[in-house]
């Protein structure tokens, strides 16, 4: 495909505030959405990955006067360790948008004139509670004890304030969701939020006055829009819209939006999947395909926070055990949607059992064998497969459909588990085949043994590079395929390891992890 009729797939991060140091649950979130983005791109999509940082705000603006900075110099150094956060976990965002940026400034205020044009946006005054951790309004009866319900702090707040009519959208929403049943994944969460807009819509507040950290309301400066506009306009902004403005990008714009996926944390998934496809129907665009909400990290059963000092710092992580150890770990362990635990235990058990003893063992063997058996030169498939060899082919034919399918879900973990079955396979056939005794009694049935191994480890390792890319490519540069040879129309049959193709002495690719004396 080339051109205008190839594949898109536009995925975005939410942006993260920078009131604080990025932690495991935003590397998380970045890590689902570059996964996916690698998918896509292997699979022949033309991809837009973005991700970035929300700076405006109460709580921005906060912790910049406890730092006893300004908001700008303080958002400019949190927003890099967000950033640089990007390149160690060697996530492959095409843009990384921040807030602050003039071309975001402009999509927000031409949203909110095209809103004020079309009467959805009119001047009132606010009277009620506000949690400036969540940056959300609440109402009177949702306080518990005091508190937000999920426990921030509140203070009463009565101000000027500009309203959008959400109640208006109550309808167009419940008909909008009903004819797009996958907008909301888990289907349970899509669940919550009919619930939500079922039991009617209040008009939301949608600037500020008492602050002035923020994007300024087109013609009244007075007020700040609410950071959630804001932060919610920037999916749009880095598509370039408005299409006609100063960093308006027509063709970027016509490709890409509206985005197939925004992914988020369960906590922010009311913003995404009320709020933001009430601004757009009510400003005439187009919205979103699917918003997925994943589900909350804690740490060794605790819930992580700054005051417990059990925030868990992926960089320390990607030291400790490894990035792609990690990266796997993350994808793997926790049906993606529900809530998870980090522990060490965990961790070096998937470390050292999928990935050292499982794919890391398989590879290394049968490499191994080529290089001394086989003269270092890979040796050919079967003319005809034994009925063993084609029940291990078909099996790895197979994965590319059935990784694909669950994939389109963002379901990770049972993309991972379809791989990790035919290395299973493989690591039976190794034992039943022994190729290590066919070298003396059959030495051509033993190269045909270790070139179904080869194709098998050669398809697993072409469809793990999502996931870990520098392991995945470790393992294919010892199998001696082409680095054009690697993407998924390889695979499923339409490509085969490459017999006579001279292999150099294989390295282990997934070292095991050895805790120290009583540690665990
Ligand atoms: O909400 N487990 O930013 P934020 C899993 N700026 N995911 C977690 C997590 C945990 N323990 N902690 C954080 C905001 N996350 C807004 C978003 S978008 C237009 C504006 C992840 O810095 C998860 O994705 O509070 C969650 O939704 C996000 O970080 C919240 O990041």
């Amino acid at each position: 495909m080339t051109g205008s009729d190839k594949k898109r797939f536009y995925v975005t991060t939410p942006i993260y505030y920078v009131n604080d140091k990025p932690h495991i649950g935003h590397a998380y979130t970045t890590l689902a959405c570059d996964v996916l983005a690698r998918f896509k791109r292997l699979d022949g999509f033309e991809v837009m990955f973005l991700t970035g940082t929300d700076e405006h705000g109460q709580k921005v603006e906060k912790a910049a006067t406890d730092k006893g900075v300004t908001p700008q110099a303080f958002t400019d150094s949190v927003s890099q360790n967000f950033r640089d956060l990007t390149s160690r976990m060697n996530f492959s965002n095409d843009d990384f948008i921040r807030t602050t940026e003039a071309r975001h400034r402009a999509a927000c205020q031409k949203l909110w004139s095209i809103l004020l044009e079309r009467g959805h946006i009119t001047l009132g005054s606010y009277a009620g509670w506000y949690a400036v951790r969540d940056e959300a309004f609440y109402t009177e009866t949702e306080i518990v004890d005091g508190k937000a319900p999920t426990g921030a702090p509140v203070e009463w707040v009565e101000e000027p304030s500009y309203f959008f009519n959400l109640s208006q959208w109550q309808e167009p929403l419940l008909e909008f969701y009903e004819a797009n049943p996958d907008f909301v994944g888990p289907a349970s969460r899509f669940n919550e939020v009919k619930s939500f807009v079922s039991g009617g819509l209040r008009d939301l507040s949608v600037s500020r006055a008492s602050f002035s950290w923020g994007v300024p309301v087109p013609d009244d400066d007075a007020h700040v829009m609410y950071v959630w506009l804001d932060a919610l306009t920037n999916y749009l902004t880095a598509t370039g819209w408005p299409v006609d403005g100063d960093f308006g990008d027509k063709d970027r714009n016509e490709r890409f939006w509206p985005a197939d996926l925004h992914m988020v944390g369960k906590d922010i998934l009311r913003f995404h999947a009320v709020y933001w496809p009430a601004f757009l129907m009510a400003a005439g665009l187009p919205l979103p395909k699917r918003v997925f909400a994943h589900g909350w990290w804690t740490n060794e059963g605790e819930k992580i926070s700054k005051s417990l000092g059990n925030v868990i710092d992926p960089n320390l992580l990607a030291e400790e055990f490894g990035l792609d150890q990690t990266r796997y770990f993350l994808m793997r362990e926790v049906p993606f949607g529900n809530d998870g635990d980090f522990s060490r235990r965990a961790m070096i058990h998937r470390m050292n059992g999928d990935l050292a003893n499982d794919l890391g063992n398989l590879s290394q063997r049968v490499l191994s064998m080529i290089f001394k058996n086989c003269s270092g030169v890979m040796p050919a498939l079967p003319a005809t497969a034994a009925p063993e060899d084609s029940a291990l082919l078909d099996a790895a034919d197979a994965m590319l459909g059935k990784v694909r399918a669950h994939m389109d879900l963002q379901s990770f973990h049972e993309a991972l588990r379809c791989i990790w079955e035919v290395v299973s396979d493989a690591n039976k056939y190794v034992d039943t085949t022994a190729p290590w005794g066919l070298k003396k009694t059959d030495p051509v049935r033993m190269g045909e043994v270790l070139a179904v191994l080869a194709e098998t480890i050669r398809q697993a390792a072409i469809l793990v590079q999502p996931v870990m890319p520098g392991s995945a490519s470790k393992i294919l540069d010892q199998l001696g395929v082409a680095d054009d040879q690697r993407g998924f129309d390889m695979l499923a049959g339409a490509g085969r390891i490459a017999a006579g193709v001279e292999i150099s002495k294989p390295e282990p690719v997934f070292p095991r992890f050895v805790e120290e004396e009583g540690e665990v």
